[in-house]
């Protein structure tokens, strides 16, 4: 990179390159891919991050555009001070920005196979996904990949913190079981220790009801944080252990990000992602291990909801990088 320059292709603040030959495998030669991470180093502690962007948008219901979510959001964490004055701490941790994925347009499950081997190589290097979207069905992706760590292979031990303004958990949207509206279903076929869904004001009778009867989803319906946030504060300050983010922007009050897929009236507003952040960040029983993006759908730089999303990512990045 020459002097007094900026690569706008990758996120503000990144590390210039990922060499992932140069990163800590334990023993390239020797790798057992399913259970490598056991051994030698512990992923779950890692503070590295990798970001990858998933311009996919071929199962959107409503808006399309979210193909352009990685570009513009990249594009909008330029306009951030290196000092994070949200929670006075300077975002100097090295990070990567691994660029976006080869997407198979028209083909969800071949795009979010293609993401879970993506994940896999990060994995294998000890870093975490920060995915940014792209469709909400992309999170399927690092959420196999990162359940493919566990014994059981499944999310038993790992809790699901999924914010946004849809449940998400129909079995099945016009006869597609892989969908941006099933994406927390696939999620929950892989059995969450707790899936935790905040900020909710949008949902079938169906999928009410299938909520009800599960005793490992924890809801916080959007109209019940507005009394009290800390409902929600009290219940994330109770979690342990492995802990993976999905936030679909439109949990956020469209007054604020209104280039969702599916703008949604009556939402959280942003300091309550801060507020989030900071009460996960001084819980000390968790680790986050993954986290994803999704869902901002306008073709437009400087687009507010782009720029919202970028300080969401970046606030990440501050605290847990
Ligand atoms: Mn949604």
């Amino acid at each position: 990179m020459l002097f007094n320059t900026f690569e706008p292709g990758k996120f503000a603040f990144s590390a210039e390159s990922i060499d992932l030959c140069r990163l800590d495998y334990p023993d390239k030669e020797n790798l057992d891919d399913s259970n490598f991470n056991k051994e030698g180093l512990d992923f779950a502690k890692s503070k590295k991050w990798g970001i990858i962007g998933v311009p996919f948008d071929s199962t959107s219901s409503y808006h399309h555009g979210s193909r352009y979510g990685p570009t513009i959001i990249r594009e909008a964490s330029f306009g951030f001070e290196q000092y994070n004055s949200t929670f006075e701490k300077l975002l100097d941790a090295e990070f990567y920005d691994c660029g976006d994925l080869n997407a198979v347009h028209g083909n969800c499950k071949k795009t979010c196979d293609t993401l879970e081997e993506a994940v896999n190589e990060l994995i294998g290097a000890n870093i975490k996904p920060v995915i940014i979207g792209g469709e909400h069905s992309v999170s399927i992706g690092p959420i196999k990949a990162l359940s493919n760590l566990e014994d059981n292979k499944d999310l038993s031990n790992i809790t699901i913190i999924h914010l946004d303004a849809h449940r998400d958990i129909i079995d099945r949207y016009i006869g597609e079981k892989d969908s941006h509206a099933t994406i927390m279903r696939r999620v929950h076929d892989l059995n969450p220790k707790e899936l935790i869904q905040i900020g909710i004001r949008s949902f079938s009778k169906e999928e009410k009801e299938f909520v009800e009867k599960q005793e490992n989803i924890s809801s916080f319906l959007a109209k019940d944080l507005f009394d009290s946030f800390d409902i929600v504060l009290d219940k994330l300050n109770s979690i342990e252990g492995k802990v993976y983010i999905s936030i679909d922007m439109d949990v956020i009050d469209p007054s604020f990000a209104p280039s969702v897929s599916n703008p949604t009236p009556n939402g959280l507003h942003p300091s309550d992602i801060e507020n989030i952040f900071e009460l996960l960040n001084n819980n000390e029983k968790i680790d986050i291990i993954g986290f994803d993006l999704v869902e901002v759908a306008s073709d437009r730089l400087g687009d507010i909801t782009a720029v919202l999303a970028a300080k969401i990512i970046y606030d990440f990045l501050t605290l847990f990088a």
